[in-house]
């Protein structure tokens, strides 16, 4: 039975033992939302098998305790949220179940007990309105999830609707805290290794101009592809980034966007250069690898010449 918003409160207040239950790998739309209702109406959190990293990372910054696989018969109600197909839950639905989404599949709302679904930009925006229009406030912490999950499924308000702005200016004036803090909550930060790695290709590097552009080349024994993305947002135009791991020669490359729109293209140029020392490669237009054998720095000298005749 599809309900309206406004409806939610006299129908989850049927229930005294609820779950807010999240599909596998819950991101930060799943967890956000899951808090917010949890805190308003009642009811414990779940998720099926993990979190994603910022899913993990906003629950620590907002403290919501997310059980994993919980056993979803010991409660009379499971709302699933942000979730549109069983296979998302591992296919454990129990009889009784609710759904909250802004997917627009039709697989979880024939048998739900009740159902809200909107083609919103996130679940979080619905649930903002469930929570205004049953009389609800928010504290900092779910008003926080919220905007944390309307920031994640916007691609950081690229793809956001008029209504998705309207609900996060009222959520942040609600919350009280500033935008900042929000963004910092999805934030997952390099671990300690790769960013040795990119400081060390960044302290290696060979920088080459080739007229407009400039090319880097570098080594570094491991986290080669992060190392090479690290030295395109520096400022490289194309950065390739070789590490020797056993007897084989990795390469990894990027190039920006405006490298790759005026012809450079990596996926080839290191399939060239791999094939011509005994390997191969390929990936796509800007962000390739390649694994060879020879000296790191020949197969560097023999890319960069590659991209000086493709950047010509
Ligand atoms: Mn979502």
């Amino acid at each position: 039975m599809r309900i309206s918003e406004q409806q939610y409160g006299d129908h989850i207040g049927r229930y005294k033992n609820v779950l807010y239950l999240c599909h596998r790998n819950a991101d930060p739309d799943a967890i956000g939302s899951s808090f917010a209702l949890s805190q308003a109406f009642g009811g414990a959190i779940g998720a099926v098998d993990d979190l994603s990293r910022t899913g993990v990372s906003l629950a620590n910054v907002i403290g919501a305790c997310v059980r994993i696989n919980p056993d979803v018969e010991d409660y009379d109600l499971v709302v699933v949220v942000d979730t549109s197909v069983g296979t998302q839950l591992g296919n454990r639905l129990p009889d009784n179940y609710a759904l909250v989404d802004h997917h627009l599949d039709e697989g979880l709302l024939n048998d739900a007990l009740f159902y809200i679904q909107k083609p919103a930009k996130s679940t979080a925006e619905i649930v903002w309105t469930i929570l205004k229009e049953n009389g609800k406030k928010v504290d900092r912490n779910a008003a926080l999830g919220l905007l944390a999950g309307m920031i994640a499924d916007t691609g950081r308000f690229k793809r956001a609707s008029p209504g998705a702005f309207l609900a996060a200016a009222e959520i942040l004036d609600a919350g009280g805290f500033a935008y900042e803090e929000a963004q910092e909550a999805l934030f997952v930060p390099a671990n300690i290794s790769q960013r040795i790695a990119v400081l060390k290709a960044a302290s290696r590097a060979e920088v080459m101009r080739q007229g407009d552009w400039l090319v880097v080349c570098t080594t570094v024994n491991s986290f080669e592809g992060f190392a090479a993305n690290a030295l395109v947002d520096l400022g490289a135009d194309v950065a390739f980034v070789a590490g020797r791991h056993g007897d084989t020669v990795r390469v990894s490359a990027r190039c920006s966007r405006e490298a790759a729109r005026r012809g450079c293209n990596l996926a080839k140029l290191l399939g060239e250069v791999g094939k011509a020392y005994g390997g191969d490669g390929g990936g796509h237009r800007s962000a390739a690898a390649l694994e060879a054998a020879g000296e790191p720095s020949a197969i560097l000298e023999a890319c960069r010449k590659k991209v000086a005749e493709s950047l010509s």
